[in-house]
């Protein structure tokens, strides 16, 4: 005959199997404003494995750098500050060249060949993640890249002088052969620092400049397509490894929704922000065929340091990108 004491704790433990009693809050820090179609796309992933593990992982978004600053995301996961966090990949080209492939100048210039270019990386980098205790759910590329200027600019030799707010490496190497002044700022802060003559040039897509209201300050968007960077989120090894198989699936179930969802967003955004410029004001054009040949000729510089330092690794991505045309 059960006891009382018994029947009790069978009670307790068939309460603790029906409610999420593991519930566990993933906080998920995000460099990019809230309006950002990455930030509103991680918040559907978020709620996405929250509703998919029926709440046992609340995921919470932070956006805007506000839980931690772009620069810092990817410590604050791998060092398990945070489960889970979203950052531009080639914002950590400074610790590892390859992290840069998709900011070579004029490698991949549509979202086609960015996603060819993509796949031809992902295994390399998703190596170079893994040994840094970080595991890769996805990834979702920015518009293509056009220069920014407050004043009229016709050829590179215009450039000159000029203050330039950068994001990674890629872009303050172009700064510098183009003879502007790199200065780097997060894309959350730009507003404030084209409002107050910190830069008053960048190389970013229609959807930073839209989302940041440039036209307030900045005056010219010339399409220049130079590249399509990547934000990417990732999770830090250990606490992937502590999730059971059927959690782990809904993680990438969600995971390939948001990366379809996310290049969706990315392609439709292109036109829609430009036009977004124009109306505040902007002149939007393409790049003059004598901008383009200078920015070709920093490209082919570009390109030639990128693959030194990145190496034999550098070069198979490379390759293996160009059989894939
Ligand atoms: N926007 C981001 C990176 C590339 C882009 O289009 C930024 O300007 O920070």
């Amino acid at each position: 005959m059960k006891t009382i004491a018994t029947l009790m704790a069978t009670a307790a433990v068939a309460v603790t199997a029906a409610a999420p009693a593991l519930a566990e809050t993933w906080d998920m820090p995000l460099a990019y404003s809230a309006t950002n179609f990455h930030s509103e796309n991680a918040a559907k992933f978020g709620e996405c494995v929250t509703s998919g593990t029926g709440g046992a992982i609340e995921i919470v978004t932070h956006p805007s750098g506000s839980l931690f600053k772009g620069a810092d995301i990817k410590r604050a996961v791998q060092t398990g500050q945070v489960n889970i966090g979203e950052r531009l990949l080639s914002g950590h080209q400074n610790e590892n060249a390859l992290f840069g492939f998709d900011s070579v100048p004029f490698l991949a210039t549509s979202f086609e060949a960015s996603g060819k270019l993509y796949e031809a990386a992902k295994p390399k980098i998703e190596e170079v993640l893994a040994e840094q205790n970080l595991t890769l759910l996805y990834a979702v590329p920015w518009p293509p890249q056009g220069l920014y200027f407050r004043d009229e600019v016709k050829t590179v030799d215009d450039m000159k002088g000029i203050k330039f707010r950068s994001y990674n490496n890629a872009t303050s190497r172009l700064a510098e052969l183009t003879g502007m002044l790199p200065v780097t700022i997060e894309a959350a802060e730009i507003s404030q620092a084209f409002a107050t003559g910190v830069a008053d040039s960048m190389i970013s897509s229609g959807a930073t400049g839209y989302d940041r209201k440039v036209w307030e300050s900045l005056n010219y968007f010339y399409e220049v397509d130079a590249w399509l960077p990547r934000n990417y989120v990732m999770v830090n090894t250990d606490s992937w490894n502590g999730l059971d198989e059927a959690t782990q699936t809904v993680f990438r179930d969600c995971a390939a929704t948001a990366e379809a969802e996310g290049l969706e967003a990315s392609i439709a955004y292109t036109n829609f922000t430009l036009d977004g410029l124009r109306e505040g004001g902007m002149t939007v054009e393409k790049a003059s065929d004598a901008m383009v040949n200078g920015l070709k000729a920093v490209g082919e510089t570009m390109t030639a340091e990128w693959l030194e330092a990145s190496g034999d690794d550098g070069a198979a991505i490379v390759d293996a990108f160009k059989g894939m045309q």
